[in-house]
């Protein structure tokens, strides 16, 4: 796993939808503040890039906005794939968007600028409400975000059980949760206590453990590095791969 990252990186950035309708391939990133959302959306930016960008804001919850959202641009025009993120709600807080508004937005009818309230849900009548959604107004991949240090922490409400669409997990924080994965990243598939994190992970999402992915976000780091690399490109391409076979079964 550890020597594909050339082959794996070709793939995606050649990847066109299959779909000549869709504009981008929407993948939505929910989790808890602070899970790392912001930064796996920097570290995919830098992974494309070669070297380390700050396009989403990082550490930067602020007021009532509980979504962004982020395109990447490539060589010539951006990516055709984009992530919107929501930070979902959590325990024993009124901070967040809860699972109904979030579904809304996952079928598409809720339009950009909408600003999401913990305690209501979006109504029909509200002006931000899109009856009428299109393909590039759904989400075509559902990803939850958690931290390794905090899997517990999460809500039993971020369950959304039988929705249409592919849904996978990244485990973010993978080097703060373990001490042999900080000394090397290869030791991921190694470490005990990281496979232990992904099954409660897979138990409490009821998703299977092949479609949770443990990643190092860039951080602190100065250079971006082919270990780090690999593993956000072993997140990456299950996202883009599960989104081009919904897009085309719909
Ligand atoms: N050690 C380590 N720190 C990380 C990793 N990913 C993110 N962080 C740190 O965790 C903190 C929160 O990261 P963000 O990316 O802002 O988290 P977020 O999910 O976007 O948070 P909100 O926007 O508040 O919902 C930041 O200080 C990051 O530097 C990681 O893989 N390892
Ligand atoms: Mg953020």
């Amino acid at each position: 796993t550890f020597h594909h990252k050339e082959r794996d990186l070709q793939y995606v950035e050649d990847y066109q939808p299959h779909n000549e309708e869709l504009r981008q391939l929407r993948i939505l990133l929910y989790g808890p503040a602070g899970s790392g959302k912001s930064s796996f959306v920097n570290s995919v930016d830098s992974l494309l890039q070669g070297r380390i960008t700050r396009q989403a804001l990082v550490d930067a919850t602020s007021g009532d906005s509980f979504t962004a959202e982020h395109r990447l641009r490539g060589p010539g025009t951006f990516y055709p794939f984009a992530f919107t993120d929501i930070v979902g709600l959590q325990n024993g807080t009124n901070r967040g968007v809860g699972v109904e508004d979030i579904k809304q937005a996952m079928r598409g009818h809720v339009k950009d600028g909408y600003n999401f309230n913990p305690l209501s849900t979006i109504s029909e009548d509200d002006h931000s409400y899109n009856k009428t959604p299109t393909l590039n107004d759904k989400v075509h991949v559902l990803v939850c975000v958690v931290s390794a240090n905090t899997v517990n922490l999460l809500s039993p409400e971020t369950l959304f059980g039988f929705i249409n669409i592919p849904q996978l997990a990244i485990l973010t924080k993978i080097d703060d949760a373990c001490l042999d994965v900080k000394r090397d990243i290869k030791n991921v598939y190694m470490s005990k206590s990281l496979k232990k994190k992904m099954e409660e992970l897979s138990t409490l999402l009821c998703i299977p453990l092949n479609c949770i992915f443990p990643v190092k976000n860039y951080h602190s780091e100065i250079y971006t590095d082919d270990d780090i690399d690999t593993l956000i490109l072993n997140a990456l391409r299950p996202m883009i791969d599960s989104g081009e076979d919904l897009v085309n079964r719909l």
